[in-house]
């Protein structure tokens, strides 16, 4: 494929089911969470997959357009940072005979959309008609550039069936007031500033429109308006092709306005050809290194063709700024806020796949090292502790009350108590250190972030009267229960930290003495808190019982009612709307994976057979009711060697988002979903570990899977695996 030699071609979608997603119709209940399915991204700009035209009223969605880290605060009760909202650069109007064109909800069949997910591309079909019955087809195509992320093209190819029919095509940018400040508006170009965060954003566009391939010029209206009118021939083509550059400011002395302009100048020289075929070879280099086949389960490949191409989609290598947002760039839940997701759920693919792309998501983790101090010092400890909802700076922007599942209001914690954040992100450092070997991160900010969270760490564990370190107040992954005391995840996540913390300083003396007197100068770390550090790690409680093999999940779990969930299969809501709030909590029923996390996480701190016996006993107990939790059981499963069941959980996550199963994906895809749907196959099924010295295998695939295929990188080497199922 070396990109379209002509509107058709590019508007004519791979032939290859394994790779499209499709949908026909138009069912306004439907329309958001369709938005978040398709949406097109390149890590730096995402757009919704909503439907660009319409007659000027109100839609039950727009092709909303999201900028990374565009973050401001609104002027409401909460102030909590959120990715603005952006002008909406793809909207069109159609009028025949001086009547507006529109979708109907009874249009039915005359309307499809499809991802095109090897092209990165959302293609719409449709045939519509006015009320005098006058019909158009109309077809669409929008990419947001991987080649060049500050670039959006959308090419509209329309045919109006009927003879002599008086046409008029508006294009326009919407919403130019809806919360940024106007700073400059120029025909094509504007720029805006955000109320408190001092960003900018700036966006150019180029529009042209040809019949039959001749240029008509537009009539502007204004400096975002464009119109053109003519009267139609039979079998005439016309189409529309706008270019769009998007640029974010960070700083009062760039220029966005000016980075904008010049970008659209570029891709103006090679035109939407040259931007389409810049594109399509970025995405089939990523496939390239990140695909993953299965012979013999389409669905299966489906899935995680679809979760590949939203993991693509969603990273950007450039930019250290910002990181993956829970929805990514799909939606507005959680208002673009960073949470563990990327870290637990995101970073092994992309250490394994993409590895200049983890570097940048851990590097915003070093730049907002500082806000982790922050949060650490201002709750009384030292060292640096991660916000649980993190925007720009690293400030901890979670909310302190929701509505909660059944309509009420209900305090949030985590902003507080959710800690293990701190580790985890220690946690992905050290695998991004095993998998790529880049002593130059791990000497330059890798190394900063192991210290500073064991220094969190060894100041938060307070040593009791039993002579043993205990953490207490915290939330771990399982969020029913709140408030409590030696989590197993976080105790023994937080020592695991502390004692790669301890290597990293031994690593450091022996290749980096220099750097090491540098960075322990400036943090003032001396022998004897290192020493301290070493009796926490000895001395944390863990809740193992190597009596039973269990680890308890936090003091106190095991006195809790027992709640058999075998009684409440097929409910529709989660377990604590079932039970309600208070009962949850003096219950064993977990929201998501917590133990059996931790099981995934680290499986050599389960020793003999009591992997097995934990997720036995957790797995019985676990709700899931987050989009986190089957995956997680499912990579245990997989290793486990109970291949069905974890088939089970990699359905059950493959459909939260291509069949809205589980939570509302209006918002926003589940992106840490569909990161464990590519975990499951290849931590799972595959059983790929990581280790100091090499990569393992461990593979047990489903029966249905004759073969399972993917690559990755490690250390600098390409591998291309092929794995086939014994006979
Ligand atoms: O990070 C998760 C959390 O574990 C469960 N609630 C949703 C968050 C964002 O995905």
């Amino acid at each position: 494929m070396t990109g379209p030699q002509s509107v058709d071609n590019a508007l004519t979608p791979t032939n290859d089911r394994d790779w499209i997603i499709e949908e026909g119709g138009y069912d306004p209940l439907r329309e958001a969470s369709r938005g978040a399915r398709f949406a097109i991204s390149n890590g730096f700009l995402g757009v919704r997959g909503a439907r660009a035209l319409h007659r000027g009223g109100r839609w039950v969605d727009t092709s909303r357009t999201l900028v990374a880290g565009l973050f401001d605060t609104p002027d409401d009760e909460r102030a909590i940072p959120g990715l603005v909202a952006t002008p909406d650069w793809l909207q069109v109007r159609i009028s025949l005979q001086g009547e507006p064109l529109v979708h109907r909800p009874g249009d039915g069949e005359s309307q499809r959309r499809i991802l095109d997910m090897r092209r990165g591309t959302l293609i719409t079909e449709d045939r519509l008609s006015n009320a005098s019955d006058v019909g158009v087809r109309l077809r669409s195509l929008h990419i947001v550039s991987l080649d060049q992320r500050t670039i959006g093209l959308q090419l509209l190819q329309l045919e109006i069936e009927q003879e002599e029919v008086e046409v008029t095509l508006k294009a326009s940018l919407e919403g130019l007031d809806i919360g940024l400040v106007s700073e400059r508006v120029e025909p094509g170009l504007a720029v805006w500033h955000t109320i408190s965060t001092a960003r900018r954003l700036a966006i150019a566009v180029g529009l042209t429109l040809q019949i039959d391939g001749q240029d008509i010029p537009a009539t502007r209206t204004g400096p975002f308006h464009w119109s053109w009118s003519w009267k139609s021939q039979r079998g005439q083509v016309g189409s529309l092709q706008r270019l769009v550059a998007i640029t974010r400011g960070d700083t009062e002395d760039a220029d966005p306005g000016r980075q904008a302009l010049d970008a659209l100048c570029v891709v103006r020289k090679p035109g939407w050809p040259g931007v389409m075929a810049a594109h399509e070879r970025a995405w089939i280099a990523r496939w390239d290194g990140s695909d993953v086949e299965v012979e013999g389960d389409p669905a299966a490949q489906q899935a995680l063709r679809f979760a590949l191409y939203h993991l693509n989609g969603a990273a950007n290598p450039a930019d250290e700024s910002v990181s993956i947002a829970a929805r990514a760039l799909t939606g507005d839940d959680y208002r673009g806020h960073v949470f563990w997701d990327t870290e637990i759920y995101l970073l092994p693919f992309y250490i394994l796949t993409w590895p200049e792309a983890a570097r940048a998501l851990l590097m915003y983790r070093f730049r907002t090292l500082d806000g982790a101090r922050e949060k650490a010092l201002g709750m009384g400890w030292r060292g640096a502790l991660y916000a649980w909802e993190s925007a720009d700076t690293g400030a901890e922007t979670s909310p302190s009350k929701v509505i909660g599942p059944d309509r009420k209001v209900v305090n949030v914690r985590c902003g507080k108590q959710e800690q293990h954040i701190s580790a985890d992100v220690a946690y992905a450092v050290w695998q991004y250190w095993q998998g790529t070997g880049d002593e130059i991160f791990l000497r330059d900010a890798g190394a900063e972030i192991l210290l500073e969270t064991a220094r969190f760490w060894s100041s938060r564990a307070q040593v009791d009267t039993d002579g043993h370190c205990h953490i207490r107040g915290v939330i771990g992954p399982d969020e029913y229960h709140e408030s409590i005391n030696d989590s197993a995840f976080t105790n023994v996540m937080a020592r695991w930290n502390i004692l790669r913390a301890l290597d990293v300083v031994g690593l450091l003396r022996e290749r980096w003495p220099q750097t090491w007197e540098r960075l322990s100068g400036r943090l003032g770390l001396d022998d004897g808190e290192l020493k301290q550090w070493r009796s926490v790690a000895d001395t944390i409680v863990t809740g193992f019982d190597p009596s039973t093999g269990l680890f308890e999940q936090f003091a106190g779990f095991f006195a809790l009612e027992y709640i058999d969930l075998g009684d409440y299969l097929g409910r529709s809501v989660p377990m604590d709307v079932v039970l309600g709030r208070d009962r949850t909590q003096k219950s064993q029923v977990v929201k998501q994976a917590d133990v059996v996390a931790l099981l995934a996480l680290l499986p050599d701190e389960f020793p003999d057979d009591s992997g097995a016996k934990n997720f036995d006993y957790y797995a019985e107990r676990c709700g899931h009711g987050s989009s986190l939790s089957r995956a997680i059981h499912g990579i245990v499963a997989g290793r486990l060697g109970r291949t069905e069941l974890a088939l089970d959980y990699f359905k059950g996550t493959s459909a939260i988002d291509l069949e809205d199963s589980q939570a509302s994906i209006d918002g926003g895809v589940h992106i840490a979903g569909l990161g464990g749907i590519w975990l499951m196959a290849v931590f799972g099924f595959a059983g790929l570990s990581l280790h100091s010295d090499h990569l393992a295998l461990d593979p047990r695939l489903p029966s249905g899977w004759k073969t399972l295929a993917f690559s990755v990188q490690w250390r600098s080497r390409k591998l291309k695996i092929r794995l086939v199922q014994a006979t």
